[in-house]
């Protein structure tokens, strides 16, 4: 059975307004969320996009063939209803549907997964079916989140004059250094996949000064953890005239932006996932300072990284915290990063991290804008400069000082969710074993 679309779509009623407003006949459309039979009463609960609404019929005062339908309808099955809107203090929501009408647009049988609120089917099983997955309202709250993190990412700089822009995905040669790569063939040459949108940020940098970008990086590390993927998306953000205490701050701003917009924006995702979210305050500390905090709380830390373990502690001595990790030492950072003070023989780097409840959300810092100085640390790196000709030659023609740093999408949203898998806030995510759907 079908109906006239785009009569439907001038005349449809989102159920959400039926509870706001007073309007008495309405045409609605959905997925059946759930069935209730009780005695001669078929109740349904129908869901579209804005909420659920509940559709009673009583025998008597429903045609039979309504009653039959009723009587026999799947879960998630696509309908279409017509009816009129009535109080009722035992419906949810104060108001039910006396439906006059209902066609079944598309039956859904046999549902391989559970896409009730009380799932208890496991993450594998359901990213198998992520497309079903999807019906689920907890699902789509944590898109829902995910999208006001993006978007309120973007509002922000552009009010602060950023443009954004669009880097390559297929690259000549590595941007984060030689490993983690996933090669392509691209015609005659090789090619790869962008591991991170990082030399074309900071070329566009070096001329439009303030630029931003969302995008996705494949990066090939063979390890299967909660907090990685194989493709990610990263947001992104370059300054000129700018060092890394500049764009640190620019960080906690924009992170502070988010988290309001998340709390005003999405007050019912949050309610359903039951997180109670606050505006992270900021502090900045040194790596050596980091290390001998840890140290007196007995964790492990590596010489030049900050492990898994060490992360979780620092959010607990500083809860609701975007802890800020600088002066990193210059062995952990990529060749990009700028030696302390322009000093090629340095230990420590303009370079940090940025923690926050408990995971490394983004790194970044100065960059080395200086062809001599960039040459050098590519060899420190072990990395051929001649690959990297056009990137460091890039710095000969005018290129300013400049700074930025680079969020994952997906790492923030797992936090802002707080999921512990980071396969939760990626829609059809790309592990070691998952190339499908
Ligand atoms: P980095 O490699 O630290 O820095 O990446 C920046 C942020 O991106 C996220 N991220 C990932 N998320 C999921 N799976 C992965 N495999 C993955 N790898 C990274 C993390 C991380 O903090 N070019 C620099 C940034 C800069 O200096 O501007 C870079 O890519 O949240």
């Amino acid at each position: 059975m079908t109906i006239d679309l785009q009569r439907f779509s001038k005349e449809r009623t989102f159920i959400e307004d039926i509870f706001k407003g007073k309007k008495k006949q309405v045409e609605i459309g959905g997925w059946v969320h759930n069935t209730r039979t009780l005695g001669k009463i078929r109740f349904l609960i129908l869901r579209d996009m804005t909420g659920l609404v509940q559709i009673t019929a009583v025998r008597e005062k429903v045609s039979e063939e309504i009653f039959h339908v009723m009587s026999n309808l799947s879960k998630e099955s696509v309908i279409y209803v017509k009816g009129s809107v009535q109080d009722s203090k035992k419906a949810p929501g104060g108001k039910e549907i006396i439906p006059k009408e209902i066609i079944v647009l598309n039956e859904a049988k046999d549902l391989p997964i559970d896409v009730s609120d009380f799932s208890k089917t496991e993450l594998p099983k359901r990213l198998d079916y992520r497309f079903l997955d999807l019906h689920r309202k907890r699902t789509q709250a944590i898109f829902r989140i995910q999208s006001t993190i993006a978007t309120s990412f973007r509002e922000y700089f552009i009010k602060k004059n950023f443009i954004e822009f669009q880097p390559p995905s297929i690259i000549g040669s590595s941007s984060e250094g030689g490993t983690e790569l996933f090669s392509a063939k691209y015609f005659e040459k090789n090619a790869y996949l962008a591991q991170s949108p990082q030399l074309y940020k900071q070329m566009v940098a070096c001329s439009m000064e303030r630029v931003m970008t969302i995008t996705p990086v494949w990066r090939a590390e063979k390890h299967n953890t909660i907090r990685h993927l194989n493709e990610s998306r990263q947001m992104d953000i370059e300054l000129a005239f700018a060092d890394a205490m500049i764009v640190m701050k620019e960080m906690t701003e924009v992170v502070k932006y988010i988290v309001r917009e998340v709390l005003n924006k999405n007050k019912k995702e949050l309610d359903l996932l039951g997180i109670k979210l606050k505006i992270p305050k900021a502090k900045y500390i040194t790596f050596t300072e980091t290390v001998e905090l840890l140290k007196k709380h007995k964790v492990h830390v590596g010489k030049d990284d900050l492990t898994p373990e060490a992360e979780k502690k620092l959010d607990e001595i500083f809860p609701d915290t975007i802890l800020f990790v600088h002066d990193w030492p210059l062995s952990g950072k990529p060749f990009y990063i700028m030696p302390k003070d322009a000093n090629a023989d340095a230990k420590l780097s303009e370079g940090f991290d940025a923690i926050y409840k408990g995971m490394e959300i983004s790194s970044g810092g100065q960059r080395v804008h200086l062809p001599d100085l960039l040459i050098k640390r590519l060899k420190a790196k072990g990395l051929n400069p001649k690959d990297f000709k056009g990137y460091v030659d890039s710095f000969r023609f005018g290129a300013p000082p400049h700074a930025g740093w680079s969020i994952g999408l997906e790492r923030l949203t797992t936090l802002i969710v707080g999921e512990k898998n980071i396969r939760e806030a990626c829609m059809f995510p790309r592990d070691r074993d998952r190339l499908t759907p």
